[in-house]
């Protein structure tokens, strides 16, 4: 038995996400804590939102609301959306809350008192108007090296080129619009990332299992002109953790706040402790080495723009520490889904957003598409039509056919009661002989995270079953052989029990609705396959499903694609 810990990516407050932050980070690590508790693993799978700097506060000011209140409220609206997505957090936590604040200031005085902070003059652009310094992207601009006239403080969204605030041409405030800016001192808190460069690329060196993508990034970073830069981890802002240095003031730095990213990653920690007093669990067992997590088997599931601060400033952190904190041992990286041939867009209402696609289709239609299509080594593209077809073969053809058939032609011949009698002939060996290669194939792509393999074996399953209740035909046996035709029956019942152990992480309403019609329990992954082909003898009664899947019509597909096109 394995101990696995898992993180998603915190999503940011502001706002509800599209289908493309979903899969991006949080499905496909719900995809692998599902399918690591089913092989009996013990799982602790955490996430939480993303509450401070930028996004929380323009958003909150576009709301008008009081951050604190609309951090509150979105925080519900983001816990609740992402249930009924199935997302099987064990929690799902706030990086505003008092243990994320303890947390965070108890590391700012670990990193101190190994002398890995260091205090740094410097001039910030100070907005007269709103009477606030603005830091990263609380000023907007010209980006100085394309052109593009909303380049923020801290990073050119088009060209991607890293910027500071004074870079900018012809900047304003991202609050007001106000361009009544002045240049003021302030001080901040540098962590002195470049004293750990070495212990950094030794443990990224040590990563031998670690994908292409999210190695090359790292050391990019690293490496990268003139290597690992020291970095600011706090800001002037009044939303935020307030500097501390654990339980003691830092002289000099009252009215301060950590920067987002030095606190959101540590959420993942703290998210643990809310954890433990939510249901009295040991949070140290999996995070602290030297109190039982040395066994824990960590995987983070991240976008490929969040790898850098998981791969060098979150580890510099820990590391710096000086502490026996759990590191990650894989990171899972996700490139971008696109829409229609361009980007989902929140300003321009572009694209399906997680409300709006539960609002017209259940969970597992949007599951299932968005795991079969993961932009693992590349970016993937959602189009209407890409969606249609594969719900309607992939989903409504392939595998709810199959159940509809059985189960009807059952009840027809037998009642809705498992045929018993009779032994497995060639073509039911035949079926086992290929089942039995294939989930293991199955379960060597989920164990490596391979999310579209996994989805494409998966679906390679459901067409096995299809293909021998064709070649079978119970229906034709029936009249020459009616033992025979009950042998036939009882395999394919079998065989939906079968596909909903195996189908649950992909999508586990469906699941669950299969599971129930054969009126069992018996959910174990299955290590044997012709014994897990047996589970239902003779006499055990199920009943007929209603649709597991229905089709989605063209006109439906023409009314979604139209509301969905955005507003330019
Ligand atoms: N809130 C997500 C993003 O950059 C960011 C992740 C934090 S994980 C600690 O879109
Ligand atoms: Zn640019």
């Amino acid at each position: 038995m394995t101990r696995h810990l898992i993180t998603s990516a915190l999503p940011y407050i502001n706002g509800i996400k599209h289908l493309g932050n979903l899969i991006g980070s949080q499905l496909p690590a719900d995809l692998f804590a599902r399918y690591q508790r089913s092989r009996s693993n013990e799982v602790l799978f955490l996430c939480a939102t993303d509450e401070h700097g930028t996004p929380a506060e323009l958003a909150a000011a576009k709301a008008g609301k009081p951050v604190a209140t609309y951090c509150n409220e979105m925080h519900g609206i983001q816990a609740d959306i992402a249930k009924r997505f199935r997302l099987s957090f064990d929690h799902f936590g706030r990086s505003s809350s008092p243990e994320n604040h303890q947390m965070t200031q108890y590391f700012a005085r670990c990193l101190a008192n190994a002398g890995l902070i260091r205090e740094v003059s410097e001039q910030q652009i100070y907005s007269i108007s709103d009477g606030r310094f603005l830091p990263d992207r609380y000023i907007e601009g010209t980006c100085p090296n394309c052109g593009y006239d909303k380049a923020r403080g801290d990073q050119c969204e088009k060209c991607t080129k890293q910027l500071c605030p004074t870079d900018l041409i012809d900047p304003h405030s991202a609050i007001s619009g106000s361009t009544d800016l002045e240049l003021r001192k302030t001080k901040h808190l540098y962590l002195r990332q470049s004293a750990l460069k070495y212990d950094l690329d030794a443990w990224i060196d040590s990563k031998k299992d670690w994908p292409i993508l999210t190695t090359s990034i790292a050391k990019k970073w690293l490496h990268d002109g003139n290597g690992l830069q020291d970095r600011g981890i706090t800001r002037d802002l009044d939303w935020g953790i307030p500097v501390k240095k654990g339980d003691a003031d830092w002289p000099g730095m009252e009215g301060k706040v950590f920067y987002v990213w030095f606190d959101a990653p540590i959420e993942y920690i703290a998210c643990a402790r809310e954890w433990s007093i939510k249901t009295g669990g040991d949070w140290e067992r999996w995070w602290r080495t030297d109190k039982g997590a040395d066994d824990v088997h960590y995987t983070q599931f991240m976008g490929k723009d969040n790898v850098p601060f998981h791969t060098l400033s979150f580890p510099a952190t820990i590391l710096g520490s000086g502490e026996p904190w759990k590191m990650v041992d894989q990171l899972k990286s996700f490139n971008y889904l696109n829409y229609e041939g361009g980007q989902f867009s929140t300003s321009q209402e572009r694209g399906v957003f997680m409300d709006q696609a539960l609002g017209i289709l259940p969970a597992d239609y949007w599951r299932w598409w968005l795991l079969s299509h993961a932009p693992e080594s590349s970016d993937s593209e959602f189009t209407w039509e890409n969606f249609q077809q594969s719900v309607n073969k992939d989903l409504a053809d392939v595998l709810g056919n199959f159940v509809s058939r059985i189960t009807k032609f059952c009840r027809s011949k037998f009642g809705a009661v498992v045929p018993g009698g009779g032994s497995f002939g060639p073509a039911e060996t035949a079926l086992i002989a290929e089942l039995t290669a294939r989930v293991r194939t199955y379960e060597g792509f989920m164990d490596a995270i391979e999310v579209r393999k996994s989805a494409q074996e998966l679906r390679a399953i459901w067409v096995a079953g299809n293909e021998y209740l064709q070649s079978a035909a119970p229906w034709s046996t029936f009249k020459e052989n009616p033992d025979m035709a009950a042998v036939q029956v009882r395999f394919g019942l079998n065989l939906i029990r079968l596909y909903a152990v195996l189908s649950a992480p992909f999508i586990p309403d469906v699941s669950a609705a299969m599971l129930a019609a054969m009126r069992t329990e018996h959910a174990d992954w299955p290590d044997d396959i012709e014994g897990a082909l047996r589970m239902l003898d003779g006499g055990h009664v199920f009943t007929v499903p209603d649709v597991l899947f229905a089709k989605i019509t063209d006109d439906q597909r023409e009314e979604w694609q139209n509301r969905f096109r955005g507003t330019r």
